[in-house]
């Protein structure tokens, strides 16, 4: 269950104890360098901040951020400063729209970067074309299908080289892709299925053969899964191929990177209800091997891919809403990963995304959560540490099911944002 309502503080003692007791146990595997993640500095954000993208917007090498905030129904843009501060936010109103995702993309070509949000109010889209000092032209509005939650910038339909759309709708179940054109504007939507509950989605090309394809996360009542659009010529897709995931999995993200490095693109998906995420490794003609689980903090939602430690391997990156952290797992060769390594945050964190923000040469991390936005910088962190062993370091993370929704209900609350609860429906098939 979720448990909006409640408010534990970090526990910092016992992770500081647990993380202790794993470099202990962490064995003869291969040596990986470890990351330390600094206490949280908070910024406030807009009403009910949903998710959180990084871009270089007033071209002063300093990254900056841009927040959806749902209940204030507006964007926040905070500019990087020195050291890893942050200036503003400067609210970029979208009136109505109740934006959840958002992604940074040039849509029309002019070198600055644009926004594109995913709006489930108005089951659509808003683009913002970037100007000089960090200052937007629009909204221009396009259809998605019902409840948009989601949104990737990708190539559908080469030798085009605008940035196409790929929006997750989480109550039509389904991927609306918008085609851009010139000078930032897009045709469609075309909606291809996906499984109940769409909820994220990640690009990547899965069978090799230079196409993009879309794989989704699914957490309705009636998925627990994994789906898999095979793209095909002129920004078509095909019918999803669903990979089941444990019942009770409800997967909230979804990320890919070869994490085992044999050049199969692979998958890792959270699993909000137990406590975990779960690594697909891709295979020939996008397909993939049987789920490999490791453990996060409590309620994971978001799930990236992200480098954190600067080596080849991929890691992985969960904001954890139940214990109010984030977990880094550090890739290791061969599908392994040391961790979890976890941290604080503000409370209720949903999503993540990671940049060097301090200029250090280390990825830092911010996340949004209930009601700001936290930014964790990466520290000097000595020694080496292996791969993860059982328990990891928060405990064991319960027997699977032992927190799983109560049975019969039909409208889950959904686990990343708290607009997207409130606006739960009923899901359908369609
Ligand atoms: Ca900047
Ligand atoms: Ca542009
Ligand atoms: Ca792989
Ligand atoms: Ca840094």
């Amino acid at each position: 269950m979720l448990h909006l309502g409640t408010r534990a503080g970090p526990p910092l003692a016992a992770l500081a104890a647990a993380l202790a007791a794993l470099l202990l146990v962490a064995a003869s595997a291969t040596a990986v360098t470890p990351v330390q993640l600094a206490d949280p500095v908070n910024f406030s954000a807009g009403s009910g901040p949903n998710h959180v993208a990084v871009g270089e917007f007033n071209g002063d090498t300093d990254p900056d951020l841009v927040v959806t905030n749902g209940g204030s129904s507006d964007i926040s843009l905070f500019l990087g400063s020195t050291g890893g501060t942050f200036t503003g936010p400067t609210s970029i109103p979208l009136p109505g729209a109740g934006p959840e995702a958002i992604v940074v993309a040039d849509f029309n070509g002019d070198g600055d970067p644009d926004l594109a949000t995913a709006n489930t109010t108005t089951d659509g889209v808003s683009v913002l074309l970037g100007s000089t000092g960090s200052t937007f032209t629009g909204p221009t509005g396009f259809g998605a299908n019902v409840n948009p939650i989601a949104i990737r910038a990708g190539q559908f339909n080469p030798p085009d080289t605008d940035p196409d759309l790929a929006v997750a709708n989480q109550t039509s179940n389904d991927v609306s892709i918008l085609l851009g054109s010139t000078g930032g504007t897009f045709t469609g939507p075309t909606n291809f299925m996906a499984d109940d509950g769409t909820f994220d989605l990640t690009v990547g090309d899965f069978n090799a053969d230079a196409d993009p394809d879309i794989a989704t996360a699914n957490s309705g009542g009636a998925a627990q899964d994994v789906s898999i659009l095979v793209g095909g010529s002129g920004g078509s897709f095909g019918a999803p191929s669903d990979i089941p995931l444990v019942t009770g999995a409800v997967p909230p993200g979804i990320a890919s990177a070869d994490f085992n490095e044999d050049s199969d693109l692979d998958l890792v998906a959270s699993n909000f209800f137990l406590d975990r995420v779960s690594v697909l490794r891709g295979s020939t003609g996008a397909t993939f091997l049987p789920e490999i689980n490791f453990d996060t903090g409590k309620g994971p939602t978001s799930v990236a891919a992200v480098n954190l430690n600067g080596d080849t391997d991929p890691d992985i990156l969960t904001t954890n809403q139940s214990s109010h952290s984030v977990t880094v797992l550090l890739g290791v060769p061969g599908s392994s990963f040391a961790g979890p390594f976890s941290f604080p945050t503000d409370v209720f964190p949903n999503t993540a995304a990671a940049a060097d923000f301090n200029g250090d040469a280390r990825a830092d991390v911010v996340t949004t959560n209930g009601s700001d936005v936290s930014v964790l910088l990466q520290t000097a962190a000595g020694g080496t540490t292996g791969p993860q062993g059982p328990p990891g370091p928060q405990g064991p993370a319960g027997p699977p099911g032992a927190s799983a929704p109560a049975k019969g209900k039909k409208c889950k609350k959904k686990p990343r944002r708290a607009t997207a609860a409130r606006k739960c429906k009923r899901s359908r098939r369609g």
